[in-house]
């Protein structure tokens, strides 16, 4: 008997699962240090170490019924990978299931809200330490660095929380709120989708992101903005950056996991 690596051992089905977790190891238009590659598998990984249950929300996350894809093939053409995922994420929403999909570099938010976007209205709440606004970089459109950008261009509502690593311009844009007021800047009328980069969170929480940068945001600080979240519909996330080459402790992939966890059981338990 064998087991194929899955996030918390899951060996559900499709049909079975309600979240559907899909693994992007994109990595193609990284600009400093890379490694986002390894972070699905990283995840899957380190959830071994962490329990079902989550004693914040008192929930078991097994009651979601979660089910593992595994990874796209990374060896395509990055327009190839973006398609594909693209259609995996349209195919889970239609079939009224939850898709996660693990990068990766950020980019992948940007196939994740176009399919999601064909269902209907959207607003995005982002969670990243950059604005990821630029309009192009390096002579790309759809990169890390304009990941949000592209997604502001598809949806009705982009916020971003925990924002401070600006290139200037981009501090005057309306999209940025914080761990306060950002309830207030969603819309109730709209389905939600989450994006969560890990440099949001404070590098001494977790360090293996490929652009770490001081001052980010605590645990407790995520899971108020999972509190806060729970009064909007909520119909995915993506959660990108893990670098796990960056920190031999391992515990930013641990962070991941529980990340992932904390979410499924705040939101769709
Ligand atoms: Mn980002």
């Amino acid at each position: 008997m064998t087991q194929r690596l899955s996030f918390l051992g899951t060996s559900l089905s499709y049909p079975e699962a309600r979240v559907v977790i899909l693994g992007v190891p994109l990595e193609r238009t990284t600009s400093w240090r890379g490694g986002q590659a390894q972070g699905p598998n990283a995840i899957r990984s380190a959830s071994d170490s962490v329990e079902f249950f989550s004693h914040h929300f008192r929930k078991d996350v097994r009651d979601a019924k979660i089910a593992d894809l595994g990874d796209l093939d990374p060896y395509q053409s990055i327009e190839e990978i973006l398609s594909e995922e693209e259609a995996e994420v349209e195919r889970i929403l239609r079939d009224g299931k939850i898709p996660i999909v693990l990068g990766g570099e950020h980019t992948v938010v940007i196939p994740a809200v176009r399919a999601a976007r064909k269902f209907g209205p959207l607003q995005v709440l982002a969670l990243d330490a950059h604005s990821d606004l630029r309009e192009e970089y390096l002579g790309l459109k759809v990169c890390h660095a304009t990941a949000l950008r592209r997604t502001s261009e598809i949806v009705e509502n982009l916020v971003i929380v925990g924002a401070r690593s600006f290139f200037g311009p981009d501090l005057e844009e309306p999209f940025f709120a914080t761990l306060q007021d950002f309830p207030e800047k969603l819309r109730p009328d709209l389905s939600l989708w989450l994006s969560v980069d890990l440099d949001a969170l404070d590098p001494s929480l977790c360090p293996g992101v490929t652009n770490p940068e001081p001052g980010g945001l605590s645990w407790m600080d995520f899971l108020e903005v999972l509190q806060a979240l729970r009064r909007f519909r909520v119909i995915g996330m993506d959660l990108v950056e893990l670098a796990p080459v960056w920190d031999p402790s391992g515990v930013s992939a641990v962070c991941a996991a529980k990340i992932l966890i904390e979410t499924i059981a705040a939101l769709w338990t």
